[in-house]
């Protein structure tokens, strides 16, 4: 019919825009061996889209991103997005076996990796049966040719592309990227972004509660893996024009503050685990380090309301606390400069519509704890190849948090917990069933059950309640050998910072455990 509509790729108005309006030699990015303007990056990831395509990567394939939070990561994300491919970022920290998994439900064709994830990788990439392209990206963008049979240099290949024109038409609501999000049982699933919902969060969130402005220079310590991390890091600051500041390292306080005093970021965004960390850092000080720093936003998990007087107090900049999820993209309940209550998540974000319910789906009034729904403008399209659980968690416009909150008298909202067993260490999911399931692989265990467990600063971890095999006793060997099993098998962060051995666990009739009578008796504050 030969109509001619819009191009709604994100990359125009997140990117190209920019050169455009003339901002093209303003810096986007800065890592510790590397800049990037503006201009520079619309020229890197149209070389990249054109590399891709050249390799025979076409529209709708998947690309999994295992990359480190350097230039690199922007180049290859947005890059994809220019070419019709669909980025997946993916936790460079998760167990060999979950990546082979997401490998092989993505079917990804390619796959970008940093030098540092390989040796964790190296053999699930052998087995992988859809890859067809190996892209390793070194941490300060250098060609190499030490590389494993069949796979590429990252600088290299982007280098030889051919940069494309234009980004690929597309629709605002054609897929743009995927994330990958955990539940309480089951597998990871696939959360397909459209390329409408990254202008979503900026719009809204970015705009209209950070407030963020082009002189803005941006920290994220949270990685841009996560859909936290994406937003602060890429969004958020491209949306204006602004910087970013990365660090591909683990941020401990330590390294965190080293780049707050380097770079003076005047937006600095956290997880509340990190936020208590730097607080019990003897060298904490006004700014954090920075001489410019504005506002921190906290999110992944609840932050305690002490973390963030103390903070305040301490450091001379409000943390705004707010709630999002991988399948709504970014925050959409939250605290703002203007409207803060410690202790509470906030409110809606505008844009967003929320609700509370009971188990019968009714309206709760302001009081009532109940399950968070919430409807926007950036919410998922729904979960690759799962239909059961897409119509469980998106109901016609309402998306299901799995949240229970309740809403206080006077309109903030208050977290309660989640509506099942999950709870999240470091801003990160931790499933019982997943820790409990790797305890149970070691043969001196029968049983096992996990809960959230409030540490000292009042953040979960992981306790474990164990019964052992007729016959074994527990004593400190043993006692290693069983976090190192979690650690392995699931996931540095999710080894249990507690074990108890007990003679049997609470069990319902039907033989499921009763993890909720473990957390009224334990999940008060430890030692
Ligand atoms: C929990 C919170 C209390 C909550 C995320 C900001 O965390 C993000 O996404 P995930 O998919 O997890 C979502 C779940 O995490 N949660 C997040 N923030 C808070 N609970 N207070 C908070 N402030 O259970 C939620 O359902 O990993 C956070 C932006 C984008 C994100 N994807």
């Amino acid at each position: 019919m030969g109509t001619t509509t819009e191009n709604g790729n994100a990359v125009i108005w997140l990117l190209d825009r920019h050169l455009e309006d003339g901002r093209g030699d303003h810096t986007v990015f800065v890592d510790p061996h590397r800049s990037l303007t503006y201009a520079g990056l619309a020229d890197a990831s149209a070389r990249f889209a054109g590399a891709l395509w050249q390799a025979g990567v076409g529209r709708e394939r998947r690309m999994v991103m295992i990359q480190q939070d350097t230039i690199d990561f922007p180049v290859a994300f947005l890059g994809a997005i220019r070419a019709g491919v669909v980025p997946v970022p993916i936790n460079t920290l998760l167990a060999p076996e979950q990546v082979a998994y997401m490998l092989e439900d993505s079917r990804a064709e390619a796959l970008c990796i940093s030098r540092a994830c390989l040796v964790a990788y190296g053999h699930v990439l052998a087995q992988a049966r859809h890859l067809r392209l190996i892209l390793i990206a070194e941490a300060d963008g250098s060609v190499t040719t030490d590389l494993p049979s069949g796979a590429l240099n990252f600088a290299r290949f982007a280098a030889d592309g051919h940069a494309v024109p234009e980004p690929v038409q597309a629709s605002p609501d054609d897929v743009a990227f995927w994330l990958y999000s955990s539940g309480s049982t089951g597998a990871p699933k696939g959360v397909k972004h459209v390329h409408s919902a990254i202008r979503a969060t900026a719009d809204t969130y970015a705009a209209q509660v950070l407030g963020i402005r082009a002189d803005d220079v941006v920290f994220s310590a949270a990685k841009m893996f996560f859909a936290y991390g994406l937003g602060n890091a890429i969004t958020f600051p491209m949306s204006v024009g602004a910087t970013t500041v990365l660090l591909p390292d683990r941020p401990t306080p330590d390294s965190v503050m080293s780049v707050m005093r380097a770079h003076n970021p005047t937006i600095f965004c956290g997880v509340p685990t990190l936020y208590a960390a730097l607080l019990s850092n003897p060298a904490l000080g006004p700014g954090a380090g920075s001489n410019r720093l504005r506002v921190c936003i906290s999110a992944g998990e609840a932050l305690p309301e002490q973390v963030g007087k103390r903070w305040s107090e301490k450091v001379g900049a409000e943390i705004l606390d707010g709630i999002g999820s991988t399948e709504m993209l970014h925050i959409f309940v939250s605290n703002s400069p203007t409207h803060l209550k410690y202790g509470t998540s906030g409110v809606a974000v505008p844009g967003y519509d929320l609700r509370i319910v009971d188990e019968q789906e009714h309206d709760l009034p302001p009081g009532g704890i109940g399950e968070l729904l919430v409807r926007g403008p950036s919410a998922a399209e729904g979960y690759w190849n799962q239909r059961a659980r897409s119509r469980r968690t998106f109901q016609g416009e309402w998306t299901r948090t799995g949240d229970k909150y309740i809403q206080l008298e006077d309109g903030f909202y208050q977290y309660q917990g989640r509506a099942d067993d999950m709870f999240k260490v470091s801003g990160i999911w931790v499933s019982p069933f997943e820790v409990e399931t790797a305890l149970i692989s070691h043969s001196a265990v029968q049983e096992a059950a996990v809960i959230g467990r409030e540490d000292a600063e009042g953040l979960l971890k992981p306790m474990a309640f164990i019964v052992l095999k007729q016959g074994v006793e527990m004593n400190d060997e043993l006692l290693a050998a069983l976090k190192a099993q979690v650690k392995e098998h699931v996931g540095a962060w999710k080894y249990p910072r507690w074990l108890e051995v007990v003679d049997e666990l609470p069990k319902t009739a039907t033989g499921k455990i009763q993890r909720f009578k473990l957390r009224e008796a334990f999940s008060h504050a430890g030692e």
